[in-house]
């Protein structure tokens, strides 16, 4: 399969044997392309029932030549229909994709396993990232599967527990940069340049966002080879919504499905340019200076993949809106206590979304919704805590508990 690496907006091509993050002539963000036309749909699809369900089944959509990849058996991951949110929720057909399931605990594995290949095949020794928390746990793993260094850039006191804990565990040099997160990644950008220091591997690198991709897919396989009518993404630094959009698209591309879902953007309010692009009719995204919200993974001002977000909901035929703190802790509570499914801040940000959509008629009730839940809940165990009610406490005295429990 030939596959290459082309400019968004002004087209030039480059290679993908080479390091390259962003166009040379005019500094736009770079798409993966492939020779769709030498793919039959019905082989293709013969050969991924003789795979396992996960990211590598769609091989031949991947931009990787090497037959060894750095796995840890990412993807798969379950859709879950959630009929006890209905009430909450509002959309009759909901169906949760719980990427908490993945092996670092997020959907950021999707695209490490692709990302950290394609660093070996480049010949890299070291990888770098700035992160909310999940993509440097992520590359952390993969880096240590792959036996390079990982260097990881995080805003100090800014990230959740558990993905600090897992950056250290895993081995990653972790710097905690005394500023917010673009901020880091503008050093990350700098410091990765030509990939002399290290290989760059946050969403502004194209060939990460091609395995996160493969959720569509695997969506589209999980309804029975239909896609659906909308799915709901939180955005950050917006290269997830990009990235699922262009499977389904690929999928239309093939021939596989003649429909397409609607794709929704969910932010939080203080974080939140791209939904406030799309309420102002703007045309261009204004970056927030001071991002705030209790969903630190996506306390993003300035998304690097604002223009591929906006070009993804705009041929889909979506939107984007906010949602606010409360409302991202009550839709966390709710798919907790109502569907057993624990999900971490952010990823409860697009749950508020799917109701908000309902409300507000962009999503018919009766319509097919896929919400991604994009981390686990214990990922960040003290927004709980903060948040929640506090547990009881009793003296070890039968009839004190009694008391407490009746
Ligand atoms: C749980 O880890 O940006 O819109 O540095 O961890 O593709 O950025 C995390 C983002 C949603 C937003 N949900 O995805 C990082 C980082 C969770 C996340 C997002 C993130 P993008």
């Amino acid at each position: 399969m030939r596959y290459g690496l082309r400019c968004m907006s002004c087209g030039a091509e480059f290679s993908p044997d080479e390091v390259v993050y962003t166009c040379e002539f005019c500094g736009d963000l770079l798409d993966v392309w492939y020779n769709y036309q030498s793919l039959n749909p019905d082989s293709l699809i013969q050969g991924w029932r003789m795979k396992p369900f996960g990211v590598w089944r769609y091989r031949e959509l991947l931009p990787i030549r090497s037959r060894q990849v750095v796995s840890l058996g990412e993807g798969g991951t379950k859709l879950r229909r959630c009929d006890r949110l209905i009430s909450w929720a509002g959309a009759k057909n909901l169906f949760v994709k719980y990427e908490g399931e993945n092996p670092t605990g997020s959907f950021k594995d999707r695209g490490m396993t692709v990302g950290v290949t394609k660093a070996l095949e480049l010949g890299a020794k070291k990888v770098i990232c700035a992160s909310t928390g999940n993509t440097s746990a992520s590359l952390a793993a993969y880096a240590a599967k792959a036996g390079i260094e990982c260097i990881v850039l995080v805003p100090a006191g800014k990230i959740a527990l558990g993905k600090l804990a897992q950056a250290i565990a895993y081995g990653a040099k972790v710097v905690q940069v005394e500023g917010n997160f673009d901020e880091a990644l503008k050093l990350a950008i700098e410091l990765s340049k030509k990939g002399e220091l290290a290989y760059l591997l946050n969403s502004v690198n194209p060939f990460r966002l091609e395995g996160q991709k493969t959720l569509a897919y695997e969506v589209f396989e999980q309804l029975g080879m239909r896609a659906p009518d909308a799915v709901v993404v939180p955005v950050g630094n917006a290269g997830n919504i990009s990235a699922i959009w262009k499977g389904f698209s690929e999928l239309a591309r093939i021939g596989l499905t003649d429909e397409t879902p609607r794709m929704y953007g969910v932010q939080a309010s203080g974080a939140a340019p791209i939904a406030h692009a799309f309420k102002e009719g703007l045309e261009e995204v204004r970056f927030v200076e001071n991002p705030e919200t209790v969903a630190t993974a996506i306390r993003i001002g300035a998304p690097v993949n604002w223009k591929k977000a906006i070009r993804a909901i705009k041929e889909s035929g979506g939107w984007a809106i906010d949602v606010t703190d409360s409302g991202i802790i009550e839709a966390q509570k709710s798919l907790a206590r109502m569907e057993g499914m624990l999900v971490e801040p952010a990823s409860a940000a697009s749950l508020a979304g799917v109701r908000k959509l309902v409300q507000e008629g962009y999503i018919d009730r009766d319509e097919e919704v896929v919400c991604v839940a994009t981390g686990h809940g214990l990922k960040d165990p003290n927004t709980i805590i903060e948040w929640y009610e506090k547990p009881l406490q009793a003296a070890a005295n039968l009839e004190e508990v009694r008391k407490l429990i009746e």
